[in-house]
C-alpha cells in the first residue's frame, strides 16, 4: 500500500465549477449520471487529468458531448482533456445493498444514505475526490421512497424525484444523500441576520418520540454560535437524518447532517444524562462545523485537525458555557490523561497533524481531536480571550470559501494579535506528551520555580524541540490563601525559572491550573500538601487533581506494599462529600477513583510493570473499605441531593444522579444489593436504571435484573446496545470473556452493525483486567472477532484494533500474546489497507 506524505502536496490541475448529478436509487443497481464543469487552474504545476473512482462500474463517459474511453485504474481513471475548460460527464453503476462498509452510498433499514469523509465519495462516481476541489452541487434523485434529501435548499419535487442545489462551494466529503420512509420532527429558526430557516430531525416513527431533546440542542447551538462567534446559518433549511448502521458519530454534510441514531436520539426512559450530554455536543459538534469545516475547509488531510480540533474547542466551550465550565474540564483532562497521553506514549503516537498516513481513516484520531483542540485553548490562552476573538473574525473573513492550511489558521492569529507563534507551530508537529519537571525554592522573600520540559521520543521523532506551553499557577499561603492569584506563565526554553517576590513565606503553589496545556507535571509533592490543595485550591481543576493525585498515590501504595485505604484520604473524601457548598456533579468526580487503566498508565510511568489483576482487586479493596468508612455519612448525603422536581436532563439534576449512584454504588458492599435492587425496579429514567442494573452485576448480584431489562427493552437497539456492553463492563475479570463469547451467540447480536459490534468487542477492551487475562484468551477472542469484521466493514475493524496499543506496558507473557494475536489478524490473507496499517504500526 501507498503511503502519502504532506510534503508531496500538489495544488489539483483543475478546478470544478459545477456539479450535476442524477441518482436513480435502486439497492442492487443504482445509476448514478454525473455532468461536471472543469477549467484548468492556472496556478498549478502540469499533471496527468485524473479522476477518483473504486467500486464503480463504468457505464459510459463523454467530454463536451463526445464519447470517450478512459483509461481505468485501481484507483480510478486517466482521459486525454482539451486544454481549456470542458464538460465531463460519466454514467456508473453501484449496488449500495452490497455496501457493508459504510463508505459511500449505502443501505441501512432499507433507507438509502452516504458517508463520504474522508475519501468516500469516489465509490459514488468519478471525481477529484480531494478537500480542495470545490464546486457547486445540483442534485436530482429519483427513487418511490416518500423522503428524498441531498445537500442546500429543495429547489423541485414530483412524484419519485427531488432536486436540490447547494449554492455553497464545497468539496465531495460534504455530499450527502438519503433517502427512505422517514417522518420528520419539524420546528424552525430565525437567525441573527433574518433568514427564516426549516429544521428536520428525519428518524424512522417509532423514534419520532426521541427527537425533541435533539431538537432543543440544535436550537441552542444556533444561539451560541451566533452571540460567541457572530456565526449565522446560510440555507433555508437544516436537516438532520439518524441512521442506525454508522462507523462514526456524526457527519456534518452540508444542509445535511447524518447521524449515528446513538448520538442524535435521546428520551428520559432510554437515554442516561451522559448521553444526554453526548447527543447535546455532537449536534453542536456537528452544527458548528457549518463554519469551522463547510465554509472553511481543509486543503488536504494532513489539515484535518484544522476543522476537528477547532470545532471540538468551539463544542467544549458550549458544554461549558451551558453546564458549567469546571466540571466540563475535569472531563475533557480525563480524555486526554486516560485516551490521548496513552496514544501519544504508544506505537500508535503521531503529531497533532500528521506527515504521512497510508489510510487517512486511521488519523481520526483522540490526538487530532481532543490535543488538536487543547491547541486552540492554548492559543486563545496566550492571545486572551479579545486577542482569540479578533483572530477568529479574521481567519473567517480571510478565508470563508477556501481550503485553508495550519499554517493560514495560525497566520491569522499573528496578524490579528501580533504574537510570534513560531514556535508555538511545533505542536502541530511533535508528537508525544511533553513532561515538565518542576522543583521550587525560596530564599529572602522570592519564591522560585524552576522548570525543565522534555517531550519523549516517539515512532519516527527523536530530538525534540522545546514547545511554548502556557503554565497557569496561583500561590496559596500555610491558612489556604491565595497570595498571588492565577498567573500565565509561558514557558518556552528547556529550561527556566520563574520568581514571585515580596512573600512572606515560603507558599504552596498550585500548578497547571484549569489543566492550562496538554503536559505530565513531575514534582515530588507529598500526600499532605496533596491533602493541602484538595481543601483549598481555589482553583476548581486543580483541587480535584489534587485529590485524583492523592487517591492515585494511596491506591499505588496498597499495591505495592498491601495494607489498608489511608486514614488521612478517607478523611479527605468525606469532607468533600459532606461539604454541601460542594456542586454535587463535582463531588461525584472527587470520590471516582482513578480508573484501572489510569493506575496502569501511572505504574507504567514509574517504570514499573503493572499487573491487571493486583490493579483490579486492590481497586476493589479500597472501594470496599471506602464504603465502610462512609457508611454513616451516606444516607445523609443521599437525602441531601435527592430530586423531587420532575425528570429533567440538567447539569443539577444529573450531577445529584452521579452523586447519589456513586454512594448507592458504596451502599452495596454493605446490603448486597438490596437499593439497588429497588432502584433498579422504581428507575423512571436510563440513568438510575442502567447504574442500578451495573451496580448489581458488579456485584454478582445482577441475573435477575439483566433479564427484566433485557424483557424490557429487548425492541429498542440503541437500549440494546447497553444491555450486551454493561454485562462485559461489569463483569469480574476472570468472566469477562465468558459472558462476551455468550452474548456473541446471542440472536440479537447483529455484528454487522458497528454500534452492536463495539457495544460487545469494544466492552471487552475496556474491561482492562478481563481483556487482559493472563492466559491470553481475551486477545484471543478480540482477535477473531476483528478478522471476521474486516472484510465486512475495515473501518471498524481499524479503529478496534487500536485498543491493543498498551502493549507495551505489560510483562513479557502478556506482551507475547498480544504480538502474536496481531500478527495472526496481520497474516490474513486480503487483510484490508486500513486495518493493515494499524497492525503494522502495532508491531513496529
Ligand atoms: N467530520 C466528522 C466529525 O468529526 C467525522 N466523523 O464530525
Ligand atoms: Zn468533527
Amino acid at each position: 500500500p501507498q503511503t502519502i506524505f504532506l510534503s508531496n502536496y500538489m495544488a489539483p490541475g483543475w478546478h470544478v465549477e459545477s456539479v450535476n448529478l442524477t441518482f436513480k436509487l435502486a439497492p442492487e443497481a443504482t445509476r448514478v449520471i454525473s455532468r461536471i464543469a472543469f477549467t484548468p487552474n492556472p496556478d498549478a504545476p502540469a499533471q496527468p487529468f485524473m479522476l477518483h473512482g473504486e467500486e464503480l462500474t463504468l457505464i459510459s463517459a463523454a467530454i463536451d458531448g463526445v464519447a470517450v474511453s478512459p483509461d481505468l485504474t485501481a484507483a480510478g481513471l486517466t482521459c486525454d482533456v482539451p486544454d481549456g475548460a470542458f464538460i465531463w460527464e460519466a454514467e456508473v453503476e453501484i449496488a449500495p445493498v452490497k455496501n457493508t462498509a459504510l463508505e459511500g452510498l449505502y443501505m441501512s433499514n432499507g433507507m438509502y444514505c452516504t458517508q463520504c469523509e474522508a475519501e468516500g465519495f469516489r465509490k459514488i462516481t468519478y471525481y477529484p475526490d480531494r478537500p480542495d476541489v470545490m464546486g457547486v452541487f445540483t442534485v436530482r434523485i429519483e427513487s418511490d421512497l416518500p423522503v428524498l434529501l441531498s445537500n442546500g435548499n429543495a429547489t423541485a419535487s414530483g412524484a419519485g424525484w427531488a432536486e436540490w442545489h447547494d449554492p455553497w462551494p464545497k468539496p465531495a466529503y460534504l455530499f450527502a444523500l438519503v433517502a427512505g420512509d422517514l417522518v420528520a420532527h419539524n420546528d424552525s429558526f430565525t437567525t441573527m441576520e433574518g433568514r427564516d430557516v426549516e429544521l428536520n430531525i428525519w428518524v424512522r416513527a417509532a423514534d419520532l418520540d426521541k427527537c425533541a431533546f435533539g431538537m432543543g440542542a440544535l436550537k441552542r447551538s444556533m444561539v451560541w454560535d451566533e452571540q460567541v462567534y457572530g456565526r449565522a446559518y446560510d440555507l433555508d433549511i437544516f436537516n438532520i437524518v439518524a441512521v442506525d448502521d454508522f462507523n462514526m458519530g456524526a457527519m456534518e454534510n452540508k444542509g445535511l447532517n447524518i447521524f449515528n441514531s446513538s448520538a442524535v436520539l435521546a428520551k428520559q426512559s432510554t437515554s442516561t444524562d451522559a448521553d444526554f450530554q453526548r447527543v447535546e455536543a455532537i449536534i453542536a459538534h456537528e452544527y458548528f462545523h457549518n463554519w469551522t469545516g463547510n465554509r472553511i475547509t481543509c486543503r488536504d488531510w494532513f489539515q484535518l485537525c484544522l476543522k476537528e480540533g477547532l470545532t471540538v474547542f468551539r463544542d467544549q466551550s458550549f458544554t461549558g458555557d451551558l453546564h458549567g465550565h469546571a466540571v466540563k474540564r475535569i472531563e475533557d483532562a480525563l480524555v486526554m490523561r486516560n485516551r490521548q497521553f496513552q496514544e501519544d506514549a504508544g506505537p500508535l503516537a503521531h503529531p497533532v497533524r500528521p506527515e504521512s498516513f497510508v489510510e487517512i481513516n486511521n488519523f481520526y484520531t483522540v490526538t487530532v481531536y481532543e490535543k488538536g483542540a487543547e491547541l486552540v485553548g492554548m492559543l486563545k490562552r496566550l492571545v486572551g480571550d479579545d486577542g482569540y476573538r479578533a483572530a477568529l473574525d479574521l481567519y473567517f473573513t480571510r478565508h470563508d470559501g477556501q481550503a485553508a492550511t495550519i499554517e493560514d489558521w495560525l497566520a491569522a492569529f499573528t496578524d490579528a494579535t501580533d504574537r510570534d507563534l513560531t514556535q508555538f507551530k511545533r505542536w502541530y508537529a511533535q508528537a508525544g506528551t511533553p513532561r515538565l519537571t518542576v522543583t521550587d525554592d525560596f530564599k529572602n522573600g522570592t519564591y522560585s520555580l524552576h522548570i525543565a520540559q522534555q517531550t519523549p521520543d516517539t515512532p519516527g521523532q527523536t530530538d525534540k524541540l522545546p514547545l511554548h506551553i502556557p503554565v497557569a499557577v496561583g500561590l496559596l499561603d500555610d491558612t489556604g490563601a491565595e497570595v498571588v492569584a492565577t498567573t500565565l506563565l509561558e514557558l518556552t526554553e528547556a529550561q527556566q525559572t520563574f520568581t514571585f517576590d515580596g512573600l512572606a513565606s515560603k507558599p504552596v503553589p498550585s500548578i497547571l491550573r484549569d489543566f492550562s496545556a496538554p503536559v505530565i507535571i513531575e514534582r515530588d509533592v507529598t500526600q499532605a500538601e496533596q491533602a493541602f490543595l484538595l481543601t483549598h485550591d481555589t482553583d476548581p481543576f486543580n483541587r480535584w487533581d489534587a485529590g485524583r493525585s492523592l487517591a492515585r498515590a494511596v491506591l499505588l501504595d496498597m499495591i505495592a506494599n498491601g495494607g489498608d485505604l489511608d486514614a488521612g484520604y478517607i478523611n479527605g473524601l468525606r469532607a468533600a462529600l459532606t461539604d454541601s457548598t460542594l456542586d454535587p456533579a463535582m463531588r461525584a468526580l472527587l470520590l471516582a477513583m482513578p480508573s484501572e487503566a489510569d493506575m496502569a498508565i501511572a505504574l507504567a510511568g514509574q517504570g514499573q510493570t503493572p499487573d491487571p489483576d493486583a490493579i483490579h482487586q486492590t481497586r476493589r479493596k479500597a472501594q470496599r473499605q471506602l464504603a465502610e468508612a462512609l457508611a454513616t455519612d451516606i444516607p445523609a448525603v443521599l437525602s441531601s441531593v435527592r430530586i423531587d422536581a420532575p425528570f429533567a436532563p440538567d447539569a443539577d439534576q444529573g450531577g445529584r444522579r452521579a452523586l447519589s449512584n456513586s454512594l448507592l454504588s458504596l451502599l452495596t458492599w454493605a446490603d448486597k444489593g438490596t437499593a439497588a435492587q429497588a432502584q433498579f425496579d422504581t428507575a423512571d429514567n436510563m440513568t438510575q436504571q442502567l447504574s442500578a442494573l451495573s451496580i448489581l452485576l458488579a456485584h454478582g448480584a445482577g441475573d435477575a435484573a439483566a433479564q427484566a431489562f433485557y424483557d424490557q427493552w429487548h425492541h429498542d437497539r440503541l437500549v440494546l446496545n447497553k444491555w450486551f456492553g454493561v454485562q462485559i463492563s461489569a463483569a469480574q475479570p476472570q468472566d469477562a470473556v465468558a459472558v462476551a463469547t455468550r452474548l456473541t451467540q446471542h440472536p440479537d447480536f447483529e455484528w454487522k452493525n458497528p454500534n452492536r459490534f463495539r457495544s460487545v468487542i469494544g466492552a471487552l477492551t475496556g474491561n482492562q483486567a478481563g481483556f487482559h487475562r493472563a492466559d491470553g484468551a481475551g486477545y484471543d477472542f478480540v482477535a477473531d472477532w476483528l478478522i471476521k469484521l474486516d472484510p465486512v466493514n475495515p473501518q471498524t475493524t481499524a479503529r478496534m484494533v487500536a485498543g491493543f496499543d498498551s502493549m507495551r506496558r505489560w510483562d513479557d507473557a502478556r506482551r507475547e500474546k498480544m504480538r502474536s494475536a496481531l500478527t495472526r489478524i496481520k497474516d490474513t490473507p486480503g487483510l484490508s489497507r486500513d486495518t493493515s496499517e494499524m497492525v503494522t504500526r502495532l508491531l513496529s
